[in-house]
């Protein structure tokens, strides 16, 4: 038999639903097939109802039969930590990769000012990586990531290698990273997390992995979200749909690069940076 597969999603808000006005607490994204969904839904019932950003009183949980689609699979990003004291050199740093990697400066300035200010946005922004011009048009509601997920064996693979990163958060995190750099039009990421407790981030693409920052905003801060810039001329609706629409498996091998503990990768032997928190 064929398999089939499923995608399993959650939002969630405090104040009524999001369209409604209500305050986006929490999301999530998972794959799986029938013999899951009972597991998965639990699992983002439980990251719904336990949120630093809120108690939320409105919860969705989609299940969508993925008919027919093509299953796209991917590796997860390299990742590496960039340690820093404070948030202006963690911003610094921030833009100081994106710069190298061909965005504009004036791109960088409101990609930075966008996460500064962004409270209620429930999915990412997009901007020209030139002129630093919002491209999605969708406000508050943003672009969703969605159909993404580990392969079970890859994610078991992947944190016994990295061992000290292994959590759900970052698991999550790197999934999404790793489908928005596969699409042609992304150029870079630049993401913090809005929960107030939580300040490392990171600025990801295909030439520097998934470059983690330890401290991107102060906590007791709710502003974050995800910046995503577009290679100049992208087609808008093709790349909003590849990142919402198109599953995506992560598959994982550790090839000798990476050692027991995370170590590894092009981070090893630079100063300030290295595959540990
Ligand atoms: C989020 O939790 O909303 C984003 C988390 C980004 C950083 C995760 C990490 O690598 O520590």
């Amino acid at each position: 038999m064929l398999n089939e597969f499923y995608s399993v999603r959650m939002r969630a808000a405090e104040g009524g639903a999001h369209e409604q006005g209500g305050r986006h607490i929490s999301g999530g994204e998972r794959l799986g097939q029938k013999g899951d969904l009972h597991e998965l839904a639990a699992e983002l019932l439980a990251k719904s109802l336990n949120h630093s950003r809120g108690d939320c009183d409105f919860i969705q949980v989609v299940i969508e039969k993925l008919h027919g689609q093509e299953m796209k699979t991917i590796s997860p990003l390299p990742v590496s930590t960039e340690h820093v004291r404070n948030v202006a050199e963690g911003r610094e740093k921030a833009a100081f990769l994106l710069s190298t990697l061909g965005i504009s400066d004036e791109a960088i300035k409101r990609g930075l000012n966008l996460l500064k200010r962004s409270t209620r946005q429930r999915g990412a922004m997009i901007i020209d990586s030139q002129t630093g011009q919002r491209l999605d048009e969708r406000e508050l509601k943003g672009v969703r990531v969605s159909r993404m997920d580990w392969e079970a064996k890859g994610w078991e693979k992947w944190s016994a290698s990295y061992r000290t990163l292994s959590s759900s958060r970052i698991r999550e995190a790197l999934a999404l990273a790793s489908k928005v750099a596969s699409s042609p039009y992304t150029l870079a990421e630049l993401c913090w997390s809005d929960d107030p407790d939580y300040v490392t981030g990171y600025v990801a693409s295909p030439s520097i992995g998934y470059r983690r920052i330890t401290h991107l905003k102060e906590i007791g801060d709710s502003c974050g979200g995800r910046i995503f810039f577009a290679e100049r001329g992208c087609n808008i609706s093709a790349y909003i749909a590849y990142l919402e629409k198109t599953p995506v498996w992560l598959q994982y091998e550790p090839t000798n690069l990476i050692s027991e503990g995370g170590q590894g990768y092009e981070g090893l032997g630079r100063s300030g940076v290295t595959a540990n928190p």
